[in-house]
């Protein structure tokens, strides 16, 4: 029997939750200094002048830098080469300053302590210039952020056509917001570099992946990426904002290049929600029209996405609303447009789900929407539209082809999960007797893409001389339980005791290739790649055990269960492992990468039931049930676990979580006082229902599904909301949606 599919517990747990994992900040080399930055308080200034004598000659300081001296590397490289060159931004701010929080002068002291005090030290002079903080402002280009550039749009996408309307009985038509957010990793960023005698450059960070990190520094410092070696130890959490290894961080090497010892950076918490990449930031203006009786027939989305003040990958995520715009809806008239643009703000990266949930949030908020202008129970709207059971690649109106999926089955199994009809049926009766508090269910039916952009992915599987695996994984985790999945899969195809294996990632000297921890794609590609490396290493493994056995290696199967190589139809004379690890004078090592066809398209459907109080506007969410369909699944325990954090950070940014910035561009919630992280206590247990449809796009027929959670959650929680309140005359809110929101909301519609 397989231990695929198996609830097997994670191996990484032990470590994490005893105190034995190690983590960046828990590293302190020898002859280490350490780094703190002077950041800057106004969003959108040009700096006249800074003064850094004192500082300078503070106590334990070792070295005081500016943009001046950082010029030296350059300018940090963009993350796309489709972005200006007039957008690209210094490691640190030379001229212009453009967010509340960017770096712009760098201390370098014997303690953190020490480098925090003579930061006090430094006196900037500020010329302010006008902020640029709403992102519609931002598109009438009344401040250009770069007049090199010469506007704030730094692109503009759309669909052929846009979608028409003509022939709709009813039209519905909002402006949705999907609020800033941080990702509140639970680790915050950090990062050491040193350089070796033999001129290499060594640099622990705390990021979703070595290898890319590696060739940037490479680039940055003209380096060979042989000579770049990059250490990802334990990672507290990554959530798409570490998938890219940031400026302040990357200059750590010119530190210590120009200091002669290692440099050290941690930032703080409040640092890491000022100045640590943000996500979503999307305002959409959407309209869905149809019939009477409950069918879509058209459907426009035109978006406005803020990246911030400089290009990431937000810059681009647009892209992916788009690729999901029609949802799991069969309709083919509709359209898409999206301008992103820049703004006196932190940076744009992505951020669970990462365009898709936006996409999501839109259609199943115009879905219930429509649902309520018409006067039809939403669920029942669904089924009318839901695209039917597909086994062939189904394509969208926006070009997109989904692989496979069976969307009304995943919604026929969530509402008899949660018992629909009797909700309703409470429902109904709660209001017709005005019994508070008031109960919402939400429906939100959901597709996503994991691997939008497929990269290969690489992976190595060695046999030890001891009879143990050595897996090597170019994928890098940050919570989300590879090293149990990597093992899983290994032993599946090898046999090898799933305690016998070993895995290596996170090390650019120990994996020669890899890519990033990103759009879930690391199952369908990295565990892909060890199956195959797996399959590979039998083969030869297969040679081996037929000299031992004295056979032709034809005529020699493995056997799985037992780890055994054996003759066909003779299974008491076996070769194992470690007598095959004895015997061969090479070392049998396998390896492979892995790409794909295209994405997988994981889809499912989640209701969430919330209670309101009218009197206080206070939101209780009581259930959620999350019906998911990533494929096969691997470990439903593990991918269970990732459905609970996605669901966590869904109904969060449903219900509380938003960053907000005041019209100068001061960071209101810069501390968890006010950005208001969810934790346990608000929240239920998840009920969750598996749905394994499998992808023909990988051998493992695997989907990813590390952020399906918070893609489904959101609409749903959102939506359930807007339900509790929808008899009282309310349409539509805006999340986060909070008790005042929900109150002056209340009070509104019964003016
Ligand atoms: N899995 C499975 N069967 C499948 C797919 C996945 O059993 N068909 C399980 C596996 O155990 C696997 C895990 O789910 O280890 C996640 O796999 P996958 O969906 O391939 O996603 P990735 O490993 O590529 O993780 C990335 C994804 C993203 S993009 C974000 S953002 C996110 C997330 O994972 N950030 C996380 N989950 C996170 N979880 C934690 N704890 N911390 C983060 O920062």
């Amino acid at each position: 029997m397989s231990i695929l599919g198996n609830a097997v517990v994670r191996r990484e747990d032990p470590g994490f939750l005893t105190g034995s994992a190690a983590y960046v900040d828990d590293l302190q080399p020898a002859d280490a200094l350490y780094l703190a930055y002077v950041r800057s308080p106004y969003a959108h200034a040009r700096i006249s002048g800074i003064e850094v004598d004192e500082a300078r000659t503070a106590p334990g300081v070792a070295g005081v830098f500016t943009g001046a001296d950082l010029a030296q590397i350059g300018l940090a490289p963009n993350v796309l080469p489709i972005f200006p060159d007039a957008m690209k931004r210094p490691f640190i701010a030379a001229d212009v300053v453009r967010y509340v929080g960017q770096p712009v002068v760098g201390v370098v002291a014997e303690t953190q302590a020490l480098a925090v005090d003579a930061c006090e030290l430094v006196i900037v002079e500020y010329d302010p210039l006008p902020p640029v903080i709403d992102p519609e402002a931002a598109a009438r280009d009344e401040v250009v952020l770069f007049p090199d550039h010469g506007t704030n749009v730094l692109s503009h996408i759309e669909s052929p056509s846009r979608a028409d309307f003509s022939d709709c009985e009813v039209i519905v038509a909002e402006r949705i917001v999907n609020q800033r957010l941080t990702g509140a990793p639970i680790e915050a960023r950090a990062g050491i570099a040193y350089w070796t005698d033999d001129g290499r450059l060594v640099h622990y960070s705390a990021v979703q992946g070595a290898h890319p990190t590696r060739d940037l520094l490479a680039a940055i410092y003209g380096l060979d990426p042989a000579d770049v070696r990059v250490i990802i130890p334990d990672v507290g959490g990554g959530f798409g904002a570490k998938s890219r290894t940031y400026p302040e961080e990357l200059a750590l090497g010119f530190y210590s290049r120009a200091l002669g010892r290692p440099v050290k950076w941690a930032e703080t918490r409040s640092e890491n929600v000022m100045a640590m990449p943000h996500g979503r930031g999307q305002i959409q203006y959407a309209r869905m029209g149809g019939t009477l009786d409950g069918r879509i027939t058209a459907y426009q989305l035109d978006v406005i996405q803020d990246i911030g003040a400089y290009p990431l990958i937000a810059a681009v995520l647009a892209g992916m609303t788009q690729r999901m715009t029609t949802g799991t809806y069969d309709i083919s008239n509709a359209g898409f447009s999206a301008d992103s643009v820049v703004t006196n703000m932190v940076p744009m990266t992505a951020y669970r789900g990462a365009g898709r949930p936006e996409a999501t949030v839109a259609i199943e908020r115009m879905v219930d929407r429509f649902a309520a202008e018409i006067g039809m129970d939403p669920a029942e709207v669904r089924f009318k539209n839901l695209i039917p059971r597909f086994t062939e690649p189904y394509e969208t109106a926006m070009g997109t082809s989904y692989d496979v999926g069976d969307y009304p089955e995943a919604l026929r199994r969530a509402l008899d999960a949660v018992g629909y009809d009797d909700l309703r049926a409470d429902q109904a009766r709660r209001r017709a007797q005005g019994d508070a508090p008031l109960l919402g269910i939400g429906v939100s039916s959901y597709v996503e893409i994991t691997s939008g952009a497929p990269q290969s992915e690489f992976g190595s599987v060695r046999l030890q001389p001891d009879g143990r695996l050595r897996v090597a994984s170019g994928a890098t985790p940050t919570g989300q339980g590879h090293d149990t999945t990597w093992a899983m899969i290994v032993a599946d195809r090898t046999g090898v005791p799933f305690e016998q294996i070993d895995i290596v990632h996170g090390d650019t000297d120990e994996v020669p290739r890899g890519g990033l921890t990103v759009g879930s794609r690391s199952v369908q590609q990295a565990g892909v790649a060890l199956a195959l490396s797996g399959e590979a290493l039998v083969k030869r493994a297969r040679e081996a055990a037929a000299d031992l056995l004295e056979a032709a290696a034809d005529d020699v199967v493995l056997d799985t269960s037992s780890g055994h190589f054996h003759v066909v139809g003779t299974p008491t004379r076996t070769a194992t492992w470690s007598q095959i690890a004895a015997s061969v004078e090479d070392t049998l090592e396998e390896s492979a990468d892995f790409i794909g066809e295209q994405g997988t398209f994981p889809n499912g459907t989640h209701v969430a039931v919330v209670e309101v109080d009218p009197e206080t506007g206070g939101t209780t969410l009581v259930r959620l049930v999350a019906a998911d369909d990533a494929g096969t699944l691997i470990n439903p325990m593990l991918a269970e676990g990732q459905v609970h954090g996605g669901i966590a950070q869904g109904a969060a940014q449903a219900l509380l979580e938003g960053i907000q910035y005041d019209e100068d561009g001061n960071l209101l919630t810069g501390s968890f006082m006010d950005y208001l992280v969810i934790s346990a206590a608000e929240l239920p247990s998840f009920e969750v229902v598996h749905l394994e449809t499998p992808t023909w796009v990988n051998p493992l027929g695997a989907k990813g599904v590390g952020e399906s959670g918070t893609i489904g959650a959101i609409p749903a929680v959102y939506n359930a909301v807007v339900d509790a309140v929808a008899h009282l005359g309310v349409r539509h809110l805006t999340t986060p949606i909070t008790p005042q929101q929900l109150c002056e909301a209340i009070t509104a519609a019964q003016d």
